[in-house]
């Protein structure tokens, strides 16, 4: 080969390489376009917020709809609607679910199979294929930073504060797994009583009677709190015990 070619291949192997990375950074600016400076890019209002990229405060509640989704509230729904509180696409997954899966705050049945989004979840099914994919359920305490978080198949669904129990009165730390779903429970004890206490999961083992549950009596989540047991929040727990099957992993690290 004689060296003019060589050098003529060589130029053109750099100009494909350059055009290449220029094509790249073009797509990464696109990919950061905020047209209506709302603080979420055109590409994440499309693809993952469904909102208006030309519309900066979408449900026109008086909040941008990158400040919203930042406090975790919904751009699309108005007022103090939260993501983990609303379902655009009523098929039973939360639109803060939907984001964290991928799944689409407009489709309801994001792989086509003719099961809803929410469904396939609730069963422990993976929404985004056909395949009959089961995906692992999990909950993990930290009692160190007093957080709850449940995932499914290692993405996590909802994080939040909770009360284990207080130094005299441990939550055990371990690997346990939800034994039963109890709607309604009464816990007490003799200078204590706290009846109708609704969503109870109880984990541990037969005979240690500990439980992830619903607390309405105190609003002190992020301290410990409790006999024993995880306190978190009702707004928190219904969804907690609705998504949790017998069976779901409890993981609590101290
Ligand atoms: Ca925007
Ligand atoms: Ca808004
Ligand atoms: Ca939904
Ligand atoms: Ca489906």
């Amino acid at each position: 080969m004689s060296l003019i070619i060589k050098a003529a291949r060589n130029a053109a192997g750099v100009t494909i390489a350059l055009a290449a990375v220029f094509f790249y950074m073009q797509s990464l600016q696109a990919a950061e376009v905020d047209s209506d400076g709302d603080g979420l890019s055109d590409t994440a209002e499309t693809a993952t917020y469904a909102t208006d990229p030309a519309a900066a405060d979408t449900d026109g509640d008086g909040f941008k709809d990158g400040d919203e989704v930042t406090r975790g509230y919904s751009p699309r729904h108005g007022g103090s609607a939260r993501l983990t509180e609303v379902d655009s696409d009523k098929d039973y997954l939360p639109d803060a679910w939907e984001i964290a899966l991928g799944t689409g705050l407009t489709n309801p049945d994001f792989d086509g199979d003719k099961f809803l989004d929410g469904t396939e979840v609730r069963a422990g099914y993976d929404p985004r294929t056909t395949a009959r994919t089961r995906l692992e359920k999990s909950i993990a305490v930290d009692i160190f930073s007093q957080k709850l978080t449940y995932s499914l198949g290692g993405v996590a669904l909802e994080s939040f504060p909770i009360s284990s129990g207080l130094p005299g009165t441990p939550t055990p730390t371990g690997e346990f797994s939800v034994l039963a779903k109890v709607p309604v429970k009464h816990y007490g004890g003799s200078n204590w009583s706290y009846p109708n206490t609704k969503w109870n999961l109880h984990f541990a083992t037969k005979n240690l009677r500990y439980y992830i549950h619903g607390a309405y009596w105190h609003n002190d989540f992020g301290k410990p709190k409790s006999h024993g047991c995880v306190n978190v929040s009702y707004s928190n727990m219904e969804r907690l015990y609705q998504w949790a099957q017998v069976g779901t992993k409890v993981e609590i690290t101290s």
